[in-house]
């Protein structure tokens, strides 16, 4: 029977059949997707083929991954060889970030993005814990909203605590599959727990933030809505390595500068310092934003040469 995966450990996951039952599966074999190399071959959203498994009552055998509409896919923290596959069939994701306790850094931000432009899953920035903004971390919000905004990413502020602006997240969400994705302690779980009445996730317990690597969720896992659609929680990232980007691509994941690219002077132009360099030009007035371009020369560093 066909199901899809809500939850995975690892070796197990919890998978919900087309019955409308939830069943325990393990994997069988060894699946190798694509031909990439990946610590989870079978991840969220993955629909999947389901076997009983002989002489077991509950517990069933992944046979079969049905072909991904699409997924997001990072850096494996312990290999940069290896990828992790995030989430898989989804149709937008939420970058949920904070001004202050924790900060979240623009780079971070940027190369969501431009994994988000890779996969070609559509990115929405939130800013949460807006009850604890003072009055310059909202002008900083003002900035980094129209910075983001200008260049096509809808931003929004809001607070899992006092509930401000929790609806308009409702209205996007209704009858999609959203990810939720950021650093630990920006309070995705929170979040989750008022846009689903009556859940009830672990969310760090101390009032505030106290430390870093403490990561509160542990796995992703899938969850339904009330209103139809559904939600992926997912452990908090420390970073968001790139995947799969050559050099001379990484300008057509930032959208303001392949805007731009056509008019540079030479076709194979990285915009780092050519002659006739279109992108150069904006940056000089002011038309692309600084902290973006330092973000694009960052993930630039980070991309090895392959064969050339
Ligand atoms: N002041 C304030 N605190 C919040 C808000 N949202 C979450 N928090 C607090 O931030 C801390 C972390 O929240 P979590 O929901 O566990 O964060 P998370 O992003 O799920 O973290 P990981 O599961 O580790 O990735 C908790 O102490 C929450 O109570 C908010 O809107 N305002
Ligand atoms: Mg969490
Ligand atoms: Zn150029």
């Amino acid at each position: 029977m066909e199901a899809l995966i809500y939850k995975s450990t690892g070796s197990w996951y919890t998978a919900k059949a087309n019955d409308g039952k939830f069943y325990q599966a393990r994997a069988k074999g060894i699946f190798k997707i694509d031909g990439i190399s990946s610590t989870n071959p079978i991840a969220v959203g993955d629909k999947v083929i389901l076997e009983k498994e002989e002489g077991q009552e509950d517990t069933t055998i992944i046979t079969e991954i049905l072909p991904r509409y699409n997924y997001i896919a990072r850096q494996s923290p312990a290999n940069k060889h290896q990828h992790h596959i995030v989430a898989a069939n989804l149709h937008q994701s939420f970058l949920v970030v904070t001004i202050k306790d924790p900060k979240t850094s623009q780079g971070f931000i940027d190369r969501f993005l431009v994994s988000s432009e890779a996969f070609h899953v559509p990115a929405y920035i939130i800013f949460n814990k807006k009850d604890i903004y003072k009055e310059k971390d909202l002008i900083k919000y003002e900035h980094l909203k129209e910075v983001y905004e200008s260049i096509g990413y809808p931003v929004f502020l809001v607070s899992a605590d006092t509930n401000e602006g929790i609806e308009e997240l409702h209205e996007l969400m209704k009858d999609k599959v959203t990810l939720f994705s950021g650093h630990s302690g920006v309070g995705k779980s929170s979040l989750i727990n008022k846009l689903i009445p009556g859940l009830t996730l672990r969310t760090k317990q101390v009032s505030g933030w106290s430390g870093k690597g403490l990561h509160t969720t542990t796995f992703a896992e899938m969850f339904d809505l009330p209103y139809g659609g559904s939600l992926i929680d997912t452990p908090g990232v420390r970073e968001f390595g790139v995947i799969d980007i050559e050099k001379r691509e990484l300008s057509h994941y930032f959208p303001e500068m392949r805007a731009l690219i056509h008019n540079c002077q030479f076709n194979n132009c990285i915009h780092i310092n050519e002659p006739g360099c279109a992108v150069l030009e904006a940056l000089e007035n002011s038309e692309i934003d600084v902290e973006r371009y330092v973000s694009y020369l960052r993930i630039m560093d980070t991309i090895e040469e392959k064969n050339y």
